[in-house]
């Protein structure tokens, strides 16, 4: 993010008494890490503002803080910060019109306009990577806490700096932020890595089931049936897809996890070097050029998912 984009969000920040802050559904750490520290600065920074992180909490990632309930009424006279969601279906808050003002702070690749001003830096690893650079151009205040959040939100979105989008601007502001405010960052890999063992035997399970096309393209369905017996989150699958990133016979892969409670299928798809984000689209989901998803209705709509991805490796083989 520029320097002069920096500023304009701080300059509307400054200008609204009452700010709420929202992000995607089904939240990852960078998600939470920002729409939390960003609420945590404001009110730091400026205690007469009334500052709200709102959406549906997560308590595997509880230890990045916790979330606000709002009124409705407070929206009309309230600015919007939707961080990390480039589409309007997945936002998990309010809808963006019923604010009287509304920002956008993302890293994704432009999908659609939701908001009066977007902000957006593709070329960034995360959207804790851009709270950074805001805090640190800006009078916004950083300290420790906020500190070890925006490092978990910036290791965990780069897959502990392995994704190329992780640039030397990445290095050189995790390194200010760990010199700054005395980062203990191995035990802060403990908080994230940390897992109980049957998430570990699940990932077994996986790895030994995953069905290997020979086109390159890997895939698993993974039933509530399975989910249950392993006693794991349907979500965990999602977090675990980038174990699978360097295995020789396998180009691109894809969990398909069945979500009964939100009666839908969470489809997580990663990629070395094929671009996959354009089929997703096509499936009505989204995400970077080789880590995407979509939802489906049910498991029977797998199938024809598959089926593309598997043409798309066959095509580029
Ligand atoms: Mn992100």
């Amino acid at each position: 993010m520029e320097k002069k984009d920096c500023r304009s969000i701080f300059n509307i920040i400054k200008k609204y008494n009452s700010i709420v802050i929202a992000r995607h559904m089904g939240p990852d750490p960078d998600a939470l890490a920002s729409q939390i520290v960003l609420r945590d600065t404001i009110r730091d920074t400026f205690p007469e503002k009334k500052v709200y992180a709102v959406g549906a909490p997560t308590s595997k990632f509880k230890y990045l803080g916790t979330l606000d309930k709002i009124d409705e009424e407070i929206c009309k006279d309230s600015l919007l910060i939707i961080v990390d969601t480039p589409d309007r279906k997945r936002v998990d808050g309010p809808d963006p019109e019923s604010f009287a003002y509304s920002i956008k702070i993302d890293h994704h690749p432009f999908l659609e306009k939701i908001c009066e001003e977007e902000f957006i830096d593709d070329s960034a690893s995360s959207v804790c990577q851009i709270i950074v650079e805001l805090i640190y151009s800006t009078k916004l205040k950083m300290k420790k806490e906020y500190a070890e959040k925006l490092f978990q939100g910036i290791v965990s979105d780069t897959n502990r700096f392995m994704f190329a989008y992780t640039t030397s601007k990445t290095f050189y502001l995790v390194n200010k932020l760990i010199e700054e405010e005395k980062l203990d960052f191995t035990k802060l890999y403990e908080t994230l890595y940390m897992r109980p063992l049957n998430e570990s035997r699940f990932m077994g399970y996986i790895e030994q089931n995953i069905v290997v096309e020979k086109s390159g393209f890997a895939h698993i369905k993974l039933t509530s049936e399975i989910i249950d017996k392993f006693k794991v989150d349907p979500a965990s699958a999602g977090n675990m897809i980038n174990n699978l990133c360097y295995i020789d016979e396998i180009k691109v892969w894809a969990f398909f996890s069945e979500d009964n409670k939100n009666k839908t299928v969470r489809v997580s798809v990663r990629s070395r070097d094929i671009v996959i984000n354009k089929l997703a689209e096509e499936f009505g989901g989204g995400g970077h050029k080789f880590a995407c998803g979509m939802r489906l209705a049910n498991m029977d709509s797998a199938d024809e998912v598959i089926e593309a991805y598997d043409k798309l490796c066959m095509e580029q083989r």
